[in-house]
């Protein structure tokens, strides 16, 4: 099995990009075209995939099915640029069945969460996110559970069709879990608040917790975290001077579309917007 990293130190003084949460799926076509055109024009020599790449992962062998030709030319189109771009992958909450297989198919190296890249002189830490918000307690007591290597290997010895159907009840229960989640806190606002942009009511859902994220980052006598998620797209102050920088998901086809990269370059990160 395939070593989850816990520290990349990248000596290049060349780019790196971080991405999370993109979501890719057969039914957003968009997104992957908008993905697809930056994998091939990213001036990157190192890539960060933090989690949440693919909409449901139900296990590599899925590869092999009549049904696969999505996620087949996602991994065609990963393996293409690993020549001249190092590609480091990490899961998040949908897709912590990508394995082996599929991460050497892909050319993709695996890293642990969270885990410290060492680059451009500083270091960051980088994370899914998912693990730091304490708040979301049934979350992370099913987190604790599928992410036991028991519960893996005995639900990637279910017969692929079952497993597919699992997920796909999973993805409708946590739908349902965030509605009833927002639902509460939209009846939580005053009347003057009521009806404001989604982005507001998105406020309700869970976030990282601003203690833990500063207990990680001291751990790892770092400054900076990176992850994803959250879908907060920003940058957020924590203690002393320490931040914690949220990247945003992908969506190609909502308006404006949400397509984003955030770049290390010259040891300043920013954000780059792609069409
Ligand atoms: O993903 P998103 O954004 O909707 O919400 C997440 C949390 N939800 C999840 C679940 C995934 O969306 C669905 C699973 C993906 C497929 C993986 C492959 C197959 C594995 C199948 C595993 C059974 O991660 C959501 C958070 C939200 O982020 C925060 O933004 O709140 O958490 C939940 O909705 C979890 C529920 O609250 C807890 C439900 C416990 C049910 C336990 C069932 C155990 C099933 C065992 C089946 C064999
Ligand atoms: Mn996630």
């Amino acid at each position: 099995m395939q070593e989850l990293l816990k520290k990349v130190e990248i000596k290049s003084q060349g780019c790196i990009d971080f991405i999370s949460d993109l979501h890719l799926q057969p039914s957003e076509m968009a997104t992957f075209e908008a993905w697809s055109r930056y994998m091939r024009s990213t001036p990157a020599g190192s890539l960060f995939i933090l989690g949440d790449f693919f909409e449901v992962w139900a296990g590599d062998d899925f590869l092999e099915s009549e049904h696969a030709d999505f996620e087949n030319r996602c991994i065609s189109v990963l393996k293409e640029q690993a020549p001249h771009l190092s590609i480091y992958f990490m899961a998040g909450n949908r897709d912590f069945l990508l394995k082996d297989k599929a991460l050497t198919t892909a050319k993709m190296k695996a890293l642990d969460d969270p885990c410290l890249l060492s680059a451009h002189g500083h270091d960051f830490v980088l994370s899914h996110g998912d693990a730091m918000c304490l708040s979301d307690i049934e979350y992370l007591k099913f987190r604790q559970l599928v992410r036991d290597e028991r519960w893996q290997a005995q639900f990637l010895a279910k017969p692929l069709q079952e497993r597919l159907a699992i997920a796909k009840s999973m993805r409708i229960k946590s739908e349902e879990e965030k509605a009833k989640y927002r639902g509460a806190f939209e009846a939580s606002k005053s009347d003057a608040d009521k009806g404001n942009s989604q982005s507001e009511s998105f406020m309700g859902l869970h976030d990282v917790d601003s203690e833990f994220a500063n207990s990680v980052l001291d751990t790892f006598q770092s400054d900076t975290l990176i992850h994803g998620h959250t879908h907060r797209p920003g940058e957020y102050a924590l203690s002393g001077n320490k931040r914690r920088i949220v990247l945003s998901d992908w969506d190609a086809s909502c308006s404006p579309p949400r397509l984003e990269v955030l770049r290390l370059e010259d040891g300043l990160l920013s954000r780059h917007k792609l069409s």
